[in-house]
């Protein structure tokens, strides 16, 4: 880690103000505003899985990472989809989405699989992440895809259907379709799940407030105390891993610290096991998985166990106070809690003490 950068002691409310992406300054004042430098990896199974633990842990995180493709059910429709569905989900407790889906092939096919496809990641992933071993050119393909999807969605038609904010319990899951209940339409959707009100069409900038985020009831709920995220979508590199024997060297990690730089407009930072800031004017922003706690009631700072498939674990406080990392990423530690929203308030508390002890 470079000691003592300078953003390491930096509160991230300033941060907000001199980072150079749009969703890096929003995120940092998100993280302000929350109290929040926690991020949950939603590595659950179903997407009504997904979308329930999404509303209920909400309120703690500032970002969710999801693995669409381990996700059984996943609705792809553009408008009403699980994508959207999420979306909603974000706007109402302040978080943005990050889909971990570790982009790595040559630039045209990476363009293709982040904008295309079924998932059409780019609609509804404000970040998502690459391991550049492919070499850099990928991000600068990423990057200039991102630039046309904004272009593209400047003016196009929008077509508007609400689908109302969803909330816990509501969501359909995808194995129980084609069952033939009666409440359910002929594609086997429960047909009180998505209510469609409104069909409009119109030309209207991207940077609108208005594009597609109200419904002829104007009840899809907003997170108060800041505006909605900006149209951008970011990349984080994959600098460094968790797992046990990683194959990352010291040049591939320098090699993601240089794409970064070359790429401030599009790269919001990385996915590293320690802070990477190192020149004058890096302000990139750092999340890191392997983060555990120990069980409640035992030594806070102790020793956490990998899980045996090569996952190992670090504590908040390490990785934030020692190795001046921004936002952890907890999967299992918090899944696997008997109350989820409970043990990620304990994670988000810790966190944040970690943070605030880096700043004294
Ligand atoms: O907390 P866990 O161990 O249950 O989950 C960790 C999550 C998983 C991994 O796919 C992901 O973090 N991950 C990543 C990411 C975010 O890119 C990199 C890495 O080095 N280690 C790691 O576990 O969804």
């Amino acid at each position: 880690m470079s000691d003592r950068h300078p953003t390491l002691l930096q509160p991230y409310s300033e941060r907000a103000k001199t980072a150079t992406h749009p969703l890096s300054r929003y995120l940092f004042r998100l993280m302000d505003l929350k109290a929040s430098n926690l991020c949950l990896s939603a590595d659950v199974t179903t997407a009504r899985e997904l979308l329930a633990l999404a509303d209920r842990v909400g309120p703690s995180i500032v970002v969710l990472k999801t693995h669409y493709d381990l996700i059984s059910g996943w609705d792809y429709n553009p408008q009403t989809g699980t994508g959207v569905k999420l979306a909603a989900l974000a706007r109402k407790h302040g978080f943005l989405i990050f889909e971990d889906r570790k982009f790595v092939d040559i630039g045209k096919t990476v363009q293709m699989q982040y904008t295309a496809g079924t998932a059409r990641i780019i609609e509804w992933a404000h970040i998502t992440n690459a391991n550049i071993d492919a070499g850099k050119d990928m991000v600068r393909a990423m990057a200039e895809a991102a630039a046309n999807w904004k272009a593209r969605i400047h003016y196009e038609v929008k077509t508007s259907v609400s689908v109302g904010t969803p909330v816990a319990g509501q969501f359909d899951d995808g194995e129980e379709q084609n069952n033939g209940g009666s409440d359910r339409d002929s594609d086997g959707r429960k047909g009180s799940i998505v209510s469609i009100t409104t069909v409009t069409q119109s030309f209207e900038p991207a940077d609108s407030p208005r594009l597609a985020k109200t419904n002829e009831h104007g009840d899809e709920l907003v997170f108060p105390g800041i505006e909605e995220p900006p149209m951008d979508r970011g990349l984080l590199l994959l600098a460094q891993m968790s797992s046990k024997g990683c194959l990352m060297t010291k040049d591939y990690t320098q090699a993601c610290v240089e794409a970064a730089r070359e790429h401030k407009d599009f790269v919001m930072g990385y996915v590293a096991q320690e802070a990477l800031n190192s020149a004058p004017d890096d302000n990139f922003i750092h999340m890191t998985p392997g983060c555990k706690l120990p069980p409640p009631g035992e030594e806070e700072n102790g020793h956490v166990e990998g899980d045996g498939l090569g996952q190992q674990y670090n504590t908040p406080a390490k990785l934030i106070t020692l190795l001046g990392t921004d936002i952890v990423i907890v999967g299992r530690g918090i899944i696997q809690a008997a109350d989820p929203p409970t043990e990620a308030e304990r994670y988000r508390r810790k966190a944040w003490k970690a943070y605030l002890a880096r700043l004294s």
